[in-house]
């Protein structure tokens, strides 16, 4: 993950580190794997005026507290639904605000603040399994779901360039001009951030993994 994730720090400085959710077990969760297994598929949780927020159960992560991650980023449309009047910007003219581009100008605080609103909402409703709370992934569950658990370099492998996803490919160059770096010989078409639908599924169904949002 060497590239992908020295394109993350730099994004992190800039507002621009994904934001993903988790379906976690507390630490004093009671909860035999039996009973909390019985619910062993993806959740959609939803927010309300149509927006729908999947995540996906996660078998290998079981020796650690997640089990359920979010299928995307958390988006725009999603995150408005805690803070109404977020705003994600633009850069060079581009929009970084569309309902489905991932939220960004938020901070490592924000970020806690929306999984901790999710859980208390989650809970309220009575939606939310016994023992479990939304919290943002820790770093090993980040490391084994991006890698699929086998330790690969890279979301798709180990070979490079990158067979999918959205980086900073000759695209941004013609945008933002041609001292950004740039992943030569590799087209994604986005410039900027794009619907965390088209950001590449890795082969646990976990789109947008590497780099930044
Ligand atoms: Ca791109």
């Amino acid at each position: 993950m060497k590239r992908c994730c020295l394109i993350a720090f730099f994004a992190v400085a800039a507002g621009l580190f994904p934001v993903r959710t988790v379906l976690a077990a507390s630490p004093t969760n009671t909860v035999s794997p039996s009973a909390a297994t019985h619910a062993s598929k993806d959740l959609a949780i939803d927010l309300g005026d149509g927006v729908t927020m999947e995540l996906v159960w996660i078998p290998n992560l079981y020796s650690l507290a997640e089990r359920w991650v979010g299928k995307y980023e958390v988006t725009n449309g999603e995150y408005r639904k805690f803070k109404a009047d977020h705003d994600s910007g633009e850069c060079k003219g581009q929009s970084l605000n569309g309902d489905r581009q991932p939220v960004v100008a938020v901070n490592f605080e924000d970020a806690k603040a929306f999984a901790n609103w999710l859980s208390e909402r989650e809970e309220k409703a009575g939606r939310l399994p016994k023992g479990y709370y939304y919290r943002l992934p820790s770093e090993d569950a980040w490391l084994t779901f991006a890698q699929c658990g086998d330790g690969r370099e890279y979301p798709w492998g180990n070979s490079w360039p990158p067979k999918y996803g959205n980086y900073a490919d000759e695209t941004i160059g013609e945008v933002l001009g041609k001292d950004w770096g740039i992943i030569f010989g590799y087209r994604d078409g986005y410039a900027l951030t794009c619907p965390v639908e088209e950001s590449g599924k890795n082969d646990w169904g976990l789109c947008g993994v590497g780099g930044n949002v």
